[in-house]
């Protein structure tokens, strides 16, 4: 399953509306197949997994990231054809929560006769699925809140200095990060200040996230580097669209932040990296809609500066939001820690 979800990494950002999923088929102990879901509208991954295998799948033992599916979409059901290829034994990780699916393949491998194991390592897959998931069932992208601040609590001087905080290891981690999801956004304050790119580089093969600009009073220049065919600018019904829209640029009028991430959801986006700055991430948590936390901590020490968060959110601890499934590593010199305020 592990090899399995190797192969989903690959297709990690080119997926959406669907999943990024891995298959590998195991003969004798020995992987005689493998692949992984391109882009929706291509052949899903077991398609290509068996492909490879060929003759060999016959008798053999399908690993999968997600449930096989079990309905005509863009592509015939994957359960018809792993037991058309004789397959023996199908091991899933999660299910589908895809209501065209859910549980329908299973049962239809079941009912052919081969033996099928669900929940091998289901936590992974699922994360690596949060973005599908989160279209699926909530209707908006899976959100992920990333900063990094030093060891005293500070992202940038008073005077607005930030390059850099974290190690230059940290800063190529995010530059993959943005490669996987499908979308990163700021805030108006952060192209105003900045005028960032936020495209991907130093990774290969790497491809850029679409750009979102949370900007209600329509601030920000229409010229702005990060703005362009590809990009959004989620505003009020005040701003005039035309602008922005000579450039390329998308705009969405909403009234609220639930109402632009189905917005967001809606054009595809499962996924978005929220970069910045404090007003943005603020407006997330006080909102509760930010999944998923990633914070460098580097070990410097600044004094008077900027707080990551905007805003005064909580007056006593126990209001504080305590982050579930933490997990802490290093990265150069950083310490990146990470958890979810949602499950997945
Ligand atoms: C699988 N294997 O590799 C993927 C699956 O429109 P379609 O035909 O591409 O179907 C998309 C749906 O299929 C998607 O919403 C999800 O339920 C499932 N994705 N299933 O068996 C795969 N990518
Ligand atoms: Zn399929």
């Amino acid at each position: 399953m592990r090899a399995a979800l190797g192969q989903a990494a690959r297709g990690l950002g080119r997926t959406s509306p669907n999943p990024s999923v891995g298959c590998v088929v195991v003969r004798e102990g020995e992987i005689v197949g493998r692949g992984f879901h391109p882009k929706a509208g291509e052949p899903h991954a077991e398609v290509f997994a068996l492909r490879e295998a060929a003759e060999r799948a016959r008798g053999a033992t399908a690993y999968v990231t997600l449930e096989p599916c079990s309905h005509f979409g863009r592509t015939p059901p994957c359960a018809d054809a792993l037991i058309a290829a004789g397959v023996r034994r199908v091991v899933v990780a999660a299910l589908d929560p895809n209501p065209r699916v859910a549980g329908r393949g299973v049962r239809k491998l079941r009912e052919a006769d081969i033996e099928v194991s669900v929940g091998v390592l289901q936590d992974e897959a699922a994360r690596q699925q949060a973005g599908f998931r989160s279209l699926i069932t909530r209707a908006r992208p899976w959100t992920v809140l990333k900063y990094a601040m030093t060891l005293d609590g500070t992202i940038a001087t008073r005077s607005g200095d930030s390059r850099w905080v974290s190690s230059e290891e940290a800063r190529t981690l995010v530059h993959r990060w943005r490669d996987e999801l499908d979308a990163v956004a700021v805030g108006a304050q952060t192209v105003l200040t900045d005028d960032p790119q936020l495209t991907t580089r130093g990774v290969p093969g790497g491809r850029d996230a679409r750009r979102v600009v949370f900007d209600r009073r329509g601030r920000v220049p229409a010229a702005a580097r990060t703005l362009g065919p590809g990009s959004v600018l989620v505003t009020s019904a005040q701003t005039d669209p035309r602008p922005f829209e000579a450039y390329g640029t998308t705009v969405i009028a909403h009234e609220d932040l639930p109402g632009a991430l189905r917005a967001l959801g809606e054009l595809d986006i499962a996924s978005v990296l929220l970069e910045g700055g404090p007003v943005l991430a603020g407006a997330f948590l006080e909102a509760d809609l930010v999944d998923e936390v990633r914070v460098f901590v580097a070990p410097k020490l600044l004094g008077a500066g900027q707080s990551p968060l905007g805003g005064p959110l909580h007056d006593f601890m126990a209001q504080a939001r305590e982050l579930q499934g933490v997990r802490t590593e290093t990265v150069g010199h950083d310490v990146l820690i990470r958890g979810f305020l949602h499950p997945l």
